[in-house]
């Protein structure tokens, strides 16, 4: 029988509830088809930090690189740890030691959720650069705390970087309905944004049967509410993927729903899985944290490890949950119990 390894990351807060949840559904997917499970730990969190001084150890990314796949929870707990530190400290460097450079977002409504827009054609793949861009880190404050201070961040855009989301943007465009949304703001961006529509333009010849169309970020914010059903697969920078896919789990009717997979397309590394939220302080330790998110990651690990019947399982107990209407009004349902539920449907 088939055994994968996988790292468990909980992280902070609310982290810690979604992973326990998802890794019960994720053992009773593998029992029903025949494959195992093995769970590795790791405490890394802000806890960690405080303990020790870092977000994880100085060799925790070689630690990861053994496992097969990795899912994680949440990081963040800005009342201990700055936000900045919490995130450049496990997940940026997880995601580009890793070269999981294509972050899948899937957002459409499971059945029984109605989202904000009372539209059932919402039905949109986005795909942020997940190694790169805004969030390269590249930058410096000089002049600290007097009138002549100046911050600088300066955003990062390989050709080898580029070339290769846009590439993965026209993929999974031919895998859906062939329409390709590449979104920029190229008229205020003139050299980083410029080039990104630039390749788009010079790869577009090699994929004729798909259709591209660029958007400026602002526009494209406002066609996902308005037009949502003109869309298919949307790529975008770190910082604008990262933006338009709180729209994307608002639209689809909260962050509860979000799923994530930062993606390794060439295998060379693990690839790791998380729910889009955040480690939700005002809700961590009260029970009422929405799983789906994280058992929708998970199921997106599944299919990454090659089990797709095991993700199909999951995603139709997950539905078959939301259709009866558990874990669609938020704070209604505790997390064991929207657990409970999906793991009765498996
Ligand atoms: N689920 C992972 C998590 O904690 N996300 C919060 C966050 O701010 N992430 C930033 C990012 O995805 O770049």
């Amino acid at each position: 029988m088939k055994t994968y390894s996988i790292a468990l990351i909980p992280g902070d807060g609310i982290g810690k509830d979604v992973v326990d949840a998802a890794w019960q559904v994720l053992e009773r997917a593998a029992d029903r088809n025949n494959f195992t499970l093995s769970a590795t730990t790791f405490p890394w969190s802000c806890a960690y930090y405080k303990e020790t001084g870092a977000m994880m150890p100085d060799d925790g990314i070689e630690s990861l690189r053994k496992f097969d796949a990795i899912l994680l929870g949440a990081v963040g707990w800005p009342a201990e740890v700055a936000d900045s530190v919490s995130l450049h400290g496990l997940l940026l460097p997880i995601r580009k030691a890793f070269v999981q450079y294509a972050n899948i977002r899937p957002h459409r409504l499971l059945k029984g959720v109605e989202g904000p827009l009372k539209t059932s054609k919402f039905d949109i793949l986005c795909i942020r650069e997940n190694t790169e861009g805004e969030y390269s880190g590249a930058g410096g404050r000089v002049h600290v705390g007097t009138p002549d201070e100046v911050a600088v961040e300066t955003s990062i855009f390989t050709r080898t970087g580029v070339e290769r989301i846009l590439r993965f943007g026209f993929e999974q465009a031919r895998l859906r309905r062939g329409k390709l949304a590449s979104v920029t703001k190229s008229n205020a961006q003139k050299y980083s944004m410029v080039f990104w529509d630039k390749v788009t333009e010079e790869l577009k010849p090699e994929y004729p049967d798909v259709e591209v169309t660029s958007y400026h970020i602002d526009a494209m914010a406002a066609r996902m509410v308005m037009a949502p059903e003109s869309l298919d697969v949307v790529v975008a920078s770190n910082l604008f993927g990262d933006i338009l896919t709180d729209l994307g789990a608002a639209i689809q009717g909260g962050l509860g729903f979000a799923a994530s997979a930062n993606i390794n397309p060439d295998r060379s590394a693990p690839s790791m899985f998380e729910p889009v939220h955040g480690s939700a302080p005002d809700i961590a330790h009260l029970g009422i944290a929405n799983p789906i998110a994280a058992m929708w990651s998970a199921a997106m690990m599944l299919e990454h490890l090659g089990e797709g019947a095991a993700a199909t399982g999951i995603m139709t107990a997950i539905e078959a949950a939301t259709a009866s209407g558990t874990g669609t009004t938020p704070g209604k349902d505790r997390t064991d119990v929207i657990t409970a539920t999906v793991l009765a449907e498996l």
